[in-house]
């Protein structure tokens, strides 16, 4: 049996981004609800992720999207989040809503607005030199509604001279990782839908592009866990955006819908060297907070990776591959089993405290009386990304 203990060193490890779209106001399609103390400014998205980070001790990076946290001088974006004790980290570029992307952006026909696209990415690898910043994390909305509207083929092959002249201008210490995702907003086809063409994509790019992986971005059913398996296995998981979903891509708090599924993914990843001060694999969080209060939405959703992850480091290997070796079925998933259903939360609480963080985060904050504060110092706070 593993013990809390034996696992306890390895969760010092644990850094999960945070979005800053998180903190903004969104919605459906229906309605975005205002939340009390919404941030107005990239500044106060940063202050509210800082909470997050204070509490947990989790999320010491903010990731950023262009041009929803675009500012006049990132150099101070950047100092600013440093005196509130987090850094900025990934930049997320936007081809998804600007007329001219209507019909594609990295993919368009038109070669003018193919540039466009390329040029707006050449300017988030700008900002990301400024703020020392390691990940560009492209998603594209591109794809068609109708079969016949575009040419697969010929949009396939745009992409990869577009990505091939964004990545010629990625520097050493940075890298380009590629999104996937099955539909939405287009629904017949996007150019990039899975594992495999982002792996196709990025592999003749070169070794600095890699494989994002938003776990809401697959079909129903799909097993998430192998693709973290082969992705790690072919050295081309960069990046995971964690959220939860019930039926398309939710963005709904990590782990909230399906734990176990969360469970395994990170039994992958652990297996596969994901996890780990030396491993490549930034964990981040692609979430929404359309009916909750969003820091609280954070604060949950960086426990339930920190909850998940110690659960999955809490699987006896060396018993769980005896067992595999044996044949021995119900053994293996027995032992795989025990590790889920093992509480750490008490452990997890006293392991805080004793590194001078709250047991409890979430009670924590709300006795922290920053919400309050925050709802009476700003008015009319819609700054964010989604239907904002
Ligand atoms: C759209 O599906 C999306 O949720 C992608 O997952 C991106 O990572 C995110 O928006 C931000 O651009
Ligand atoms: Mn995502
Ligand atoms: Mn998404």
């Amino acid at each position: 049996m593993v013990q809390f203990s034996d696992i306890a060193a390895d969760l010092e490890a644990q850094a999960i981004e945070l979005p800053s779209w998180a903190f903004g106001n969104s919605g459906t399609r229906f309605k975005v609800f205002g939340t009390p103390g919404t941030p107005r400014t990239p500044e106060e998205k940063i202050a509210d992720a800082a909470q997050v980070n204070k509490h947990t001790g989790l999320s010491p990076k903010v990731a950023i999207h262009i041009p929803w946290d675009k500012v006049d001088d990132f150099g101070a974006l950047g100092r600013y989040a440093n005196d509130l004790g987090v850094s900025l980290g990934t930049v997320n570029s936007n081809t998804f809503q600007d007329d001219d992307y209507k019909f594609g952006s990295l993919t368009h026909i038109d070669p003018v607005i193919r540039q466009k696209a390329i040029d707006h990415h050449y300017e988030c690898i700008d900002i990301m030199s400024e703020i020392g910043s390691k990940d560009l994390k492209v998603w594209l909305a591109d794809g068609t509604n109708y079969p016949g509207q575009g040419d697969l083929r010929g949009r396939q092959d745009r992409l990869a001279t577009s990505l091939a002249a964004i990545y010629d201008r990625i520097g050493e210490g940075q890298r380009l990782v590629l999104e996937y995702k099955f539909f939405e907003p287009a629904f017949y086809h996007t150019d990039v839908p899975d594992w495999g063409t982002s792996y196709t994509q990025v592999a003749a790019l070169g070794d600095r592009a890699m494989v994002c992986l938003d776990t809401g971005h697959h079909a129903p059913g799909t097993n998430i866990e192998f693709i973290v398996m082969q992705l790690l296995r072919l050295g081309k998981l960069g990046s995971f955006d964690f959220n939860s979903r019930f039926y398309a891509d939710d963005d709904l708090i990590v782990g909230a819908a399906d734990p176990f599924q969360l469970f395994r993914i990170l039994v992958e990843v652990v297996r596969g060297g994901g996890y780990g001060p030396s491993s490549p694999v930034a964990f981040m969080l692609d979430q929404c907070h359309n009916v909750e209060d969003k820091i609280p939405g954070q604060i949950r959703s960086v426990l339930n990776v920190q909850e998940m992850t110690a659960r999955a480091l809490l699987v006896d290997r060396p018993a769980l591959e005896a067992a595999q070796a044996a044949g021995d079925v119900l053994g293996a998933n027995g032992i795989l089993m025990d590790a889920f259903y093992t509480d750490v939360r008490p452990s997890l609480a006293a392991w805080r405290e004793s590194r001078g963080l709250p047991a409890d985060p979430m009670a924590a904050y709300a006795a922290s009386g920053y919400q309050a504060t925050i709802a009476a110092a700003r008015a009319g706070g819609t700054q964010a990304g989604w239907g904002a």
